[in-house]
């Protein structure tokens, strides 16, 4: 049975990686789609072509989830339409650089704590109201391997990731006398833009995170959110962590 079919579901971050390829697979099961990040181009260009080969309904929104004022203006936008979403998807995130606490630089912590962490909570207040007066929904929070265990240089990015897991279950917490879910979405290496973005456009640097071992793709873990959308009402996931087969923790992987 198929409970997004005919549904609405607004994912952060749809421009690329994990954040498009659920997009297509929720338009593929027949969800309509709300679709919010920065790069407006790539963002429309995604959205027309995708409501056009699924033949669901998309609206795009050029939104920065950092700034409150923005979040304001997707949450306008979508009132307008008259939708409220089911579903959550709270996807946009980023890691920047690899440095020790000691070397670190201001400018990415503060990319990170306000993407990662402000930015999911601004979203979540924004909408989960109408969700919960809707009577029904789920709330995905994609964290990461990161918010699990620690690594060299991964300080303020696995803060941010940790914070995902603990907000994840205190907001589950503050919604048990609703029907609305929530769910952690952990996923390990996952070869999108990710790496490309944390290195600030170091290709090389970028591509060796993903030439080491097979790691998952972006459609993999949407193909997990699919499932974790369409269990029967009385099912809960809180947490999901998937991984790619040849990396058993942060640390411990085979390569080659
Ligand atoms: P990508 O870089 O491919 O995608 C990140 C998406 O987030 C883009 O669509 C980007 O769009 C959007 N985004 C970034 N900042 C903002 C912002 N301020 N406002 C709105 N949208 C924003 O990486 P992934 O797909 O890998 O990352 C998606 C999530 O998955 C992140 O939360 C990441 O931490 C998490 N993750 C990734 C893993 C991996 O190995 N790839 C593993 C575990 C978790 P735009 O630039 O257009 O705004
Ligand atoms: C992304 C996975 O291991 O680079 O969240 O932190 S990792």
């Amino acid at each position: 049975m198929s409970i997004v079919k005919e549904k609405w579901a607004l994912i952060t971050g749809a421009s690329s990686g994990i954040g498009k390829a659920s997009a297509q697979v929720l338009a593929q099961s027949g969800c309509n789609l709300i679709l919010a990040a920065r790069r407006k181009d790539i963002l429309k260009q995604f959205a027309d072509e995708l409501a056009k080969k699924e033949g669901v309904q998309i609206h795009a929104f050029v939104t920065d989830v950092r700034v409150k004022e923005s979040v304001d203006e997707l949450l306008d936008g979508v009132k307008k339409l008259n939708i409220t979403p089911d579903f959550l998807i709270n996807n946009a995130g980023l890691a920047m650089g690899l440095e020790p606490l000691q070397e670190g630089f201001i400018y990415k912590w503060e990319a990170m704590i306000d993407t990662n962490l402000k930015g999911l909570l601004y979203v979540t207040r924004a909408f989960l109201p109408l969700i919960i007066e809707k009577g029904s929904g789920h709330i995905i929070n994609i964290g990461s391997t990161a918010g699990w265990q620690t690594y060299p240089g991964g300080n303020v990015y696995n803060m941010t990731k940790f914070g995902v897991r603990a907000l994840s279950d205190a907001m589950s917490l503050d919604l048990v006398d609703t029907n609305v879910k929530v769910t952690c979405v952990a996923p390990g290496n996952c070869e999108t833009d990710f790496s490309l973005v944390r290195f600030e456009g170091d290709k090389q640097r970028a591509d060796s995170v993903y030439s080491a071992y097979k790691t998952l793709e972006a459609n993999d873990v949407a193909d997990l959110i699919l499932y974790v959308l369409n269990t029967p009402k009385h099912v809960n996931i809180p947490y999901v962590r998937i991984m790619p087969t040849a990396q058993r923790n942060v640390y411990i992987a085979k390569k080659g």
